[in-house]
């Protein structure tokens, strides 16, 4: 039997110095709309409530030397274990940093089919190494650039899994979807009006031609992703080979 309401709802625990940046831009739009409904939760844990010191410091300067602060292993730990003796007993632990895996919308689309993420933030220069390796944290970049923590890095990747849990989308969904999956950048877009200010909309998605729209656009895609992404291009020329 399953209505709906035995189904358990898609989860994101954040482990974080600042909380309060949770759910942040998640609480607005489509996804703040499902969170409200309950198609997902979130929930935080706030690392420096297992700080012991009267000062609460969760950091220290760097074995070996160099700038900036690490954040300690045992503080961290105990807000992992906390985490993992709570809520997110049964999801994957993920260290947002910039030298993780960057995250791909096959790693989004595992990861928004399981049970939730739970997800580690650093701040200053990142976390002890040896209490990512004692949990087996994944570590998850996105993208080649260096935020000034994991917060935001997180909330983009909870983002790309709540668009995929069923009825948080409308029915864009597939669609918007299909279009990555084939391993080619999105077509252009256009709607009213037809003439705006003198650029007009290409005659071919007027002509109610459904055959000859799906080839333009398929075309376009294809020179989109040619030009701007090279590696995709490749990627995708090679998927056609082996087809053949
Ligand atoms: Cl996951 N974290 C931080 N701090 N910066 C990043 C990142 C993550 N991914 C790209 N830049």
């Amino acid at each position: 039997m399953s209505d709906g309401a035995d189904i358990k709802p898609w989860r994101a625990v954040a482990l974080t110095l600042f909380p309060e940046m949770f759910p942040g831009t998640l609480g607005q739009s489509l996804a703040g709309q499902a969170l409200e409904d309950g198609l997902w939760s979130m929930d935080t844990v706030d690392i420096r409530s297992f700080a012991t010191d009267k000062h609460r410091t969760v950091d220290d300067t760097p074995f070996g030397g160099g700038v900036g602060m690490v954040m300690r292993p045992d503080i961290v730990d105990r807000a992992v274990c906390d985490a993992k003796a709570g809520s997110a007993g049964d999801l994957p632990l993920i260290y947002m940093t910039p030298r993780g895996r960057p995250l791909t919308q096959a790693r989004v689309r595992e990861l928004a089919e399981g049970p939730g993420v739970a997800v580690l933030c650093g701040r200053y220069e990142g976390v002890d190494q040896r209490v990512l390796d004692a949990h087996g944290a994944e570590e998850v970049s996105v993208g080649d650039y260096v935020l000034s923590g994991g917060e935001l890095a997180a909330l983009i990747m909870i983002d790309a899994c709540v668009r995929l849990i069923p009825g948080v989308m409308g029915s864009d969904l597939s669609h918007a979807e299909e279009s990555f999956e084939e391993g080619l950048l999105e077509y252009p877009l256009y709607t009213r009006p037809q003439d705006w200010e003198g650029r007009t909309v290409p005659d071919i998605l007027l002509s109610g031609h459904h055959a000859k729209i799906r080839a333009w656009r398929h075309e376009q895609a294809e020179a989109i992703t040619r030009e701007r992404r090279p590696d995709m291009w490749e990627a995708y020329e090679a998927a056609k080979r082996d087809e053949n």
